[in-house]
């Protein structure tokens, strides 16, 4: 049975991972560090902190901050960030997605949400998708990230349905394991997973039904 639908944010409702791309790029840049496009897939899912020290560490400069240094600069990333998502509208949801979300709706199946971004709440009203939206894991209340499954457990149990009735979609390798390790069934957006999609306009309820 489908009575839980449980959404990653970034790269499945939105496309926001060019702005975080913009951000870390911008912040890097000033402390002498060149990424591009390819190493930014490698933050996808994974949260702000983790972000910053991948980047270090790629750079070979992970023992050059002190954790002071790195909370500031996770904070001058996301003062850098918030200001790109201005200007973020409901013309920036995914192709489908608002489609698939009111379907959800109309079939009593619940929506979750099982995002790392200690942004997302923000993100969803900008996207004027708050009110659709039935739980909002929060972040900062579990303790450990992607791959770890407590994300997508704490989604499952704010929307108060059992772990193996609900679908996880995702769009990251992470996310896809997080699932994996806590036996959720899941769908990727051009990710492998148990279900897979090359874009979010081919979701439909009919199709994760493949699942049941
Ligand atoms: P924030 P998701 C993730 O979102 C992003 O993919 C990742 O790039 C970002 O670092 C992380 O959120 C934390 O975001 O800085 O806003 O707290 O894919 O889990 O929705
Ligand atoms: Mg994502």
């Amino acid at each position: 049975m489908i009575k839980g639908i449980i959404f990653d944010l970034d790269g499945v409702i939105t496309n926001t991972a060019k702005y975080h791309f913009k951000a870390w790029k911008k912040l890097a840049s000033e402390l002498g560090i060149e990424i591009d496009e390819k190493f930014n897939e490698s933050l996808k899912g994974v949260s702000r902190i983790d972000s910053l020290k991948k980047i270090l560490e790629y750079a070979g400069k992970e023992n050059m901050y002190s954790q002071e240094d790195i909370v500031r600069l996770c904070d001058k990333k996301n003062e850098e960030y918030k200001e790109m998502l201005k200007n973020l509208s409901k013309e920036d949801i995914l192709p489908g997605i608002e489609n698939f979300i009111d379907e959800l709706k109309k079939n009593n199946i619940k929506i979750g949400l099982a995002s790392v971004s200690k942004n997302a709440p923000f993100i969803l009203e900008k996207l004027a998708l708050s009110c659709k939206i039935d739980y909002i894991a929060d972040p900062s209340a579990v303790k450990r990230g992607k791959p770890a499954p407590d994300i997508f457990l704490a989604a499952a149990e704010g929307i108060n349905v059992e772990v193996e009735d609900c679908i996880g979609i995702e769009d990251s390798k992470a996310g896809v394991e997080a699932m994996k390790s806590c036996n959720m069934r899941s769908v990727g957006i051009a990710t492998k997973a148990d279900l897979t999609f090359e874009s979010t306009e081919e979701l439909s309820l009919e199709k994760i039904r493949e699942l049941d």
